[in-house]
């Protein structure tokens, strides 16, 4: 009697939990590509088709290894477009006894996977997903009680619980946090910046490109110089040559920005990660090895550590503690719609056409882009957070609701009221000229507030604190620009109001 094992597109792991212990003999995994989930939102066409590549290369290793596969295309004239429909179909092929499944990474698609057992009359095993550190429960555990959630905190929890860079019981170097030292301005453009790998499409892929570029041609982006890992091997590849070449200078360029580079020392792995085809811990303890044989800083080791076992796992302990709702709030009743240049990367700012453009032309920005640059314009403007959150979700080859929505919602837009973030990440012009290279190669004046020729940045971060003071006026960590603020005479603040709204109002 046949097991039902789907397996979703970013479950592509071989030692996923839904397949562990199940006879290869009686396990029939459906594997499917199917409209509504390409569609829900208008994903980035190089999204899609990396997604659908490194399903269909998954599916020959997961045949390879023995296992029955049953794959559905996207262009199978019988596909029913949606998950609950081929699983029908499957079930009505092989009259399976039960189906086994492991746990998805959005609540939506959560609850079909709930409403399963009832709709077919079967039952169905939802598994936990243990590609992750932390479980769920230990999550509630360490959050129980606690009037603040800090990232911090957590992460010394697995520093602990992995032993990842730990001396016995200490931290290794006698500190848990080397960020200090990972603030570096932005070094000049040169040739000893390390660029990701480009893997050229085999046969398999150039099938899936044709096919999604003829399906998605309305999507943001272009199919055109498609170069992503669409095998475990070619994405162990480029993990390998992060761990050489960017590793080293990751923790000492992290925040910085430069023009023309759009991905500087950053691994370039999330989209790996997050599909399935690396495990983040057997990444961590690379890096950590990287380390003590002495090849990598360790500002540099604990730095990349600490994004995955620290704000990866704590992002989506997050999302699923605070449950369906998380993606409707909008702690400061931001309404405004996200400019049309979002999706083409049409504006003078030079630092939003940077950070657009790198995502339109290849579904990525890095961390410091997609929060100081496009997060930080629409939490000054006021854009409304769902729509944002959206955004996201549609244009990186990374994004999964269960991390994508609480550092957009909670981390950029300060939707949640401060659950994730203890201030929003609101700046002006200086931070970006201090990060980056941008300021020179803009139009605007940075050191400018007012008038035709003043950065926008300025006179909205004034008017961002002004017209939220009722909300944030009592946040601790926004004393200094708050005080700042209440210095500033009555006529320089409504130049600076008058800026902004004038601004606004041709957006
Ligand atoms: P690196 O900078 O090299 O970091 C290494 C790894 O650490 C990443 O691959 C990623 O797995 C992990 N990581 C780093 N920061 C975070 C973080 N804040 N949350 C979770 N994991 C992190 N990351 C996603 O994977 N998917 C998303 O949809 C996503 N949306 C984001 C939206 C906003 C508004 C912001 C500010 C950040 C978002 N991030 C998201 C986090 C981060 O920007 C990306 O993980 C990172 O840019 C991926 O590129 P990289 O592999 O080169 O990362
Ligand atoms: C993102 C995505 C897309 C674009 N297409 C598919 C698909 O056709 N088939 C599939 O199994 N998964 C796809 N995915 C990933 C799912 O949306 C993802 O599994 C859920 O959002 C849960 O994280
Ligand atoms: Fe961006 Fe202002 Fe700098 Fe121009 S001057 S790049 S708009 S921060």
């Amino acid at each position: 009697m046949t097991i039902l094992v789907p397996v979703l597109g970013d479950q592509l792991s071989m030692n996923l939990a839904s397949l562990r212990g199940l006879d290869k003999a009686d396990t029939r995994i459906l594997m499917m590509e199917v409209h509504d989930e390409a569609t829900y939102v208008r994903h980035h066409i190089k999204k899609i088709a990396f997604l659908f590549a490194a399903m269909r290369h998954h599916a020959d290793a997961l045949r390879e290894a023995g296992w029955h596969v049953d794959y559905v295309t996207l262009d199978d004239p019988d596909n029913q477009g949606s998950f609950p429909g081929e699983v029908a179909r499957a079930v009505e092929r092989h009259s399976p006894k039960r189906i086994v499944v492991t746990e998805t990474g959005e609540w939506r698609v959560q609850a079909m996977l709930e409403s399963w057992a009832d709709r077919f009359d079967l039952p169905v095993e939802i598994r936990a997903d243990d590609r992750f550190v932390a479980t769920h429960a230990e999550f509630e555990a360490w959050a129980e009680g606690r009037k603040q959630l800090r990232m911090e905190y957590f992460y010394r929890e697995m520093r602990r619980k992995t032993g990842l860079l730990m001396d016995g019981d200490k931290p290794a170097g006698g500190k848990w946090n080397y960020d200090a030292e990972n603030r570096k301005p932005p070094p000049a453009r040169d040739l000893t910046i390390p660029r990701p790998l480009s893997f050229a499409p085999d046969d398999c892929t150039q099938d899936v490109l044709a096919l999604v570029a003829g399906r998605f041609g309305n999507h943001v982006g272009r199919i055109e110089g498609f170069d992503f890992a669409v095998t475990a091997a070619d994405a162990m590849r480029q993990r390998g040559h992060f761990l050489r070449y960017a590793l080293p200078s990751f923790g000492d360029y992290q925040d910085a920005m430069v023009t023309g580079e759009p991905y500087l020392w950053h691994a370039v792995l999330s989209p790996y990660l997050n599909a399935g085809l690396l495990d983040p811990l057997e990444l961590c303890r690379a890096v950590e090895k990287q380390y003590r044989d002495g090849r990598v800083p360790l500002n540099a080791a604990e730095g990349f550590i600490r994004q995955i076992i620290g704000w990866r796992e704590f992002v989506r302990g997050i999302y699923w503690r605070e449950g369906p709702d998380y993606t409707s709030r909008n702690f400061l009743d931001a309404r405004r719609e996200l400019p049309g240049f979002y999706w083409t990367g049409d504006t003078d700012m030079h630092c939003l056409k940077e950070a657009i453009g790198a995502t339109i032309d290849h579904a990525y920005a890095h961390h410091i882009q997609r929060l100081m640059i496009t997060g930080n314009f629409a939490l000054l403007i006021g854009a409304d957070p769902e729509q944002v959150q959206r955004w996201y979700l549609e244009v990186y080859a990374d994004a999964y609701e269960w991390v994508e929505a609480p550092n957009t919602l909670g981390m950029s837009q300060f939707g949640d009221g401060g659950l994730l973030a203890s201030k929003p990440y609101a700046s002006s012009g200086a931070y970006i000229d201090r990060m980056s290279d941008y300021c020179g190669h803009c139009r605007y004046d940075v050191k400018q507030r007012v008038g035709d020729d003043a950065c926008p940045f300025n006179a909205l971060y004034w008017d961002f604190l002004a017209r939220n003071e009722p909300k944030l006026g009592d946040n601790q960590r926004l004393a200094m620009p708050y005080r700042n603020w209440a210095r500033m005479d009555a006529k320089a603040q409504k130049a600076l109001r008058a800026q902004a709204t004038a601004f606004l109002a041709k957006l």
